[in-house]
């Protein structure tokens, strides 16, 4: 049955077929029966079901994937390339719809036509540009290279804060190289995760290249990297799920790259251009209510110019628009109780750590907040870097401001935490942005813009230290899903 999803606009889609997953090309129920309601966070109305899956489920998934890796590797690379940019066609054909799933799922207002497919050409684009090299061999009877290979079937799991993008990224690499894959999306969020593999059937993606398997990550999740037919994976998360992910790939020795959030920094100079940088901050914590793991959540600003950009900031986060859902809102709600629950203990752990509460910290008023997991843009000042607020994810609008005398303690405090996936910086001397960029310790930096990537089309995007490994887009998002086979083609024997 194929279910008509009000969308918060008025337009409906079909996009999503109820109390079914995608399995060898089919829309299939679990095993059980069972299925899990999907809400809107913005006012708890269910907005569809999904299966709720166990490794059963998956077993049958990695079947599916099994039997149709051969012909998908055997494609020859332009094929598979020309079929994700039919996939990417499509995708923008549907725009406003998965636009308005997504923004349904998480609750997040509309951000227009989604970056999904660029993202989705971008790759596709690399699809034929797989290469490996030559190698020097000790024999002119000899020929030495490299082939770059699929590993065959793989396994994803991703989070809920932006499905479409993730699901996009992280399946179109991997099919892109060549593999076949079982994906896991997020229980809250699994609707444009499935939206784009029934468009990517429909572009002609063949059964079992892409099969989306919904559930519980303990159930369906866990049981993904525990298999040791899955060949390599791929995970977007909390680093405690990350951590699990790693030890169940460990057992099997299976290969795997991890995007584990982050604590990002936002170092402002003195000759920073503040009628810029004060908005794309507040921006940069505001949007997607701050659940995005580029989020830049510490603000650390020279001493000089500290009152300033405290006052303004405060002034910039009091003229976001916090929901209802149904007038048009530059921030939406929280995307469930548990996230709910989690901010608002970050923001009385704040407070009871002497952190100053300068504007924000509660829950907005007034009936329309009621029955959504709404929250304040919330700024904390005169937070010292040892504080759980300036070193935990808290992945909520809060930010919160460090104050820095030189260049060196700049640097000190924003490498003080265990994250390292983005930071900026805001200078207007190009030789601080360069002495910066250089010791800032990040798999991004973005100076003078907020979330690090930027403008940048086709960036690598991953963390360092705890913020993970591996990179999930550009041309390495595709490489991470191949293995490298160094062969020697002999044409005589070898001399003796
Ligand atoms: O994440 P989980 P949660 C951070 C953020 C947030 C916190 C908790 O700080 O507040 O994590 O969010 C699946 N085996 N990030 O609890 O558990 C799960 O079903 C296999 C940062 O939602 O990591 C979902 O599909 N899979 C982040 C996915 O893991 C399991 C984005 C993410 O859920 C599993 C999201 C298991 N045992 C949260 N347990 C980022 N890096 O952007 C859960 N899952």
């Amino acid at each position: 049955m194929t279910i008509t999803t009000e969308s918060a606009t008025g337009s409906t889609s079909d996009l999503v077929v109820d109390g079914a997953q995608l399995i060898g090309g089919e829309w299939v129920a679990s095993i059980t029966g069972r299925t899990i309601d999907v809400i809107n966070p913005a006012n708890r109305d269910v907005i569809a079901r999904v299966p709720r899956s166990d490794e059963a489920d998956v077993d049958l998934a990695i079947r599916a994937a099994e039997k149709a890796f051969p012909a998908w590797r055997d494609l020859d690379a332009s094929s598979r390339a020309r079929l994700i940019f039919r996939w990417a066609d499509l995708v923008e054909q549907r725009g406003a719809e998965l636009d308005s799933l997504e923004s349904q799922e998480v609750g997040r207002p509309s951000w227009g036509p989604p970056p999904m497919a660029s993202q989705l050409r971008f790759i596709a684009g690399q699809a034929d540009k797989v290469q490996g090299v030559s190698l020097p061999t000790r024999s002119p009877e000899s020929l030495g290279f490299t082939l770059r290979e699929p590993y065959g079937v793989v396994g994803g799991v991703i989070p809920w804060n932006a499905p479409g993008p993730m699901f996009a990224t992280e399946v179109g690499a991997a099919i892109a190289a060549g593999n076949t894959m079982v994906m896991k999306p997020a229980e809250d969020a699994p609707l444009t995760p499935l939206a784009l593999a029934k468009l990517a059937l429909e572009a002609g993606i063949p059964a079992g290249v892409i099969n989306v398997v919904t559930g519980y990550g303990h159930e369906a999740g866990a049981a993904i990297p525990a298999d040791p037919r899955i060949r390599r994976m791929g995970f977007t998360g909390s680093p405690q799920t990350g951590r699990l992910i790693m030890e169940a790939c460990a057992r099997n020795l299976t290969p795997l790259h991890l995007e584990l959030g982050g604590k990002s920094p936002q170092v402002v100079f003195p000759d920073a251009d503040l009628d810029a940088a004060i908005p794309s901050m507040a921006m940069g914590v505001t949007l997607n209510t701050g659940q995005i793991c580029a989020a830049g959540t510490r603000v650390v600003v020279h001493r000089s110019i500290h009152d300033e950009v405290v006052d303004r900031l405060a002034a910039q986060l009091q003229k976001v628009t916090v929901g209802p859902w149904h007038q048009p809102v530059a921030m939406g709600p929280l995307i469930n109780e548990k996230q709910h629950q989690r901010v608002l203990g970050y923001i009385d752990l704040g407070k009871e750590q002497g952190a100053e509460l300068v504007t924000g910290g509660g829950v907005p008023k007034g009936s329309d907040y009621e029955s959504g997991f709404f929250i304040e843009p919330t700024l904390f000042d005169k937070v010292s870097p040892d504080m759980r607020i300036a070193q935990e994810e808290i992945f909520g609008p809060v930010l919160s401001v460090l104050t820095f005398d030189d260049e060196a303690e700049a640097i000190e405090i924003a490498n003080g935490v265990d994250y390292g996936l983005v930071a900026s910086v805001w200078t207007r001397d190009v030789g601080t942005a360069v002495r910066m960029t250089r010791a800032l310790q990040a798999g991004q930096v973005g100076v003078n813009t907020p979330l690090g990537a930027g403008t940048v089309i086709g960036g690598p995007f991953g963390g360092y230290k705890n913020s993970g490994f591996g990179r999930t887009m550009g041309a390495d998002s595709v490489l991470e899903w191949t293995q490298v086979k160094t062969v020697s083609l002999q044409s005589a024997p070898l001399p003796r």
